[in-house]
């Protein structure tokens, strides 16, 4: 193992602790919550989790020279919308899922309604944490303005709503022109939000937020196709969710789309140019770029 993976991997270790520790400390705070609903927040939240888009908003403000504990509240409020667009995309009106993060899904451990409440105040509590706790306050509003938008319609929500349509197609009535504009609002929108958001809290200049934004929109697209492939490829118990279900039910994914060699390429292209766009950084870019890079060989 090289000296690089090491140090990443403490780094990122230290930085996946803070973050776990923080998203308690929001629950434990909320003793005016009904008891069921912060149980059934707490077991979707603190159920583990790569906590990569959280480990993204820390990394994007340090590289910008600013301090992980000004940005932690933004990087637990995305994880908060994470987890709420989990919970509901495990419903039996969506993808109807057992299991998430190596335990029974929110529905199948409590009941579908606390399910979608518990979704809806994850959701809720995202904005409520980043409004009062991120500083000053006219980047509290730019930071609500950007995770909104890229959560919403036009984003992931948006994106689930085009892919829910997109099962009605065949792979030969699809492109991959269209697998990919689902794509980046599904999943990519968020992840460049968590690199927007860093930025805007560590204090980037113009050019280092546009980098920061092209970074995460290559990181975000890559991170899909290695979710597609892990779906065909990967192992349920390291996974803690349920693989070959896309492949099984005809969706639109890359392997299905080009084939699990193209897609592999594909990613490598796209991993290569997220780390191009870190150029500007210098020294202060290696953690961004070795996590780049564990997107790229992720077994998880
Ligand atoms: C229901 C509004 C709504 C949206 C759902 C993101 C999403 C849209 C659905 C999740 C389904 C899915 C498998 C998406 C592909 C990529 C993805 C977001 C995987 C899960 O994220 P990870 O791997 O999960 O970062 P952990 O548990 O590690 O946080």
């Amino acid at each position: 193992m090289s000296s690089q993976t090491v140090s990443l991997d403490k780094k990122l270790e230290s930085l996946r602790e803070q973050v776990n520790e923080a998203l308690e400390r929001v629950i434990e705070s909320r003793s005016d919550c009904p008891q069921r609903l912060r149980d059934a927040m707490a077991h979707s939240l603190l159920a583990g989790g790569k906590r990569l888009r959280p480990l993204l908003v820390l990394l994007a403000c340090e590289v910008c020279g600013g301090d992980v504990v000004a940005a932690m509240p933004a990087a637990c409020a995305l994880e908060m919308v994470h987890t709420y667009s989990l919970i509901h995309d495990d419903l039996p009106a969506m993808d109807d899922d057992d299991l998430r993060r190596g335990q029974p899904t929110c529905h199948v451990q409590f009941d579908e309604a606390t399910a979608i409440l518990a979704g809806d105040a994850l959701l809720t509590l995202a904005f409520e944490l980043m409004a009062r706790d991120v500083q000053p306050p006219a980047v509290a509003a730019e930071c609500c303005y950007d995770l909104a938008a890229a959560a919403g319609y036009c984003g992931m929500v948006g994106g689930q709503m085009a892919d829910l349509q997109a099962e009605q197609l065949s792979v030969e009535q699809s492109s991959v022109e269209q697998l990919e504009a689902i794509h980046r609002r599904k999943t990519g929108r968020l992840l460049i939000s968590a690199m927007s958001l860093g930025a805007r809290i560590g204090g980037a200049t113009e050019n280092q937020q546009n980098c920061l934004e092209k970074y995460g929109q290559s990181l975000g697209l890559a991170f899909q196709i290695t979710d597609d492939l892990l779906d065909v490829t990967g192992d349920c118990a390291k996974m803690g969710k349920a693989v070959g279900k896309d492949s099984g039910h005809g969706k639109l994914t890359y392997p299905a789309m080009i084939g699990e060699t193209e897609s592999r390429r594909k990613a490598d292209e796209l991993i290569a140019d997220a780390q191009h766009s870190l150029q500007t950084f210098g020294d202060a870019r290696q953690h961004l770029d070795a996590l780049a890079q564990w997107v790229l060989k992720r077994d998880h």
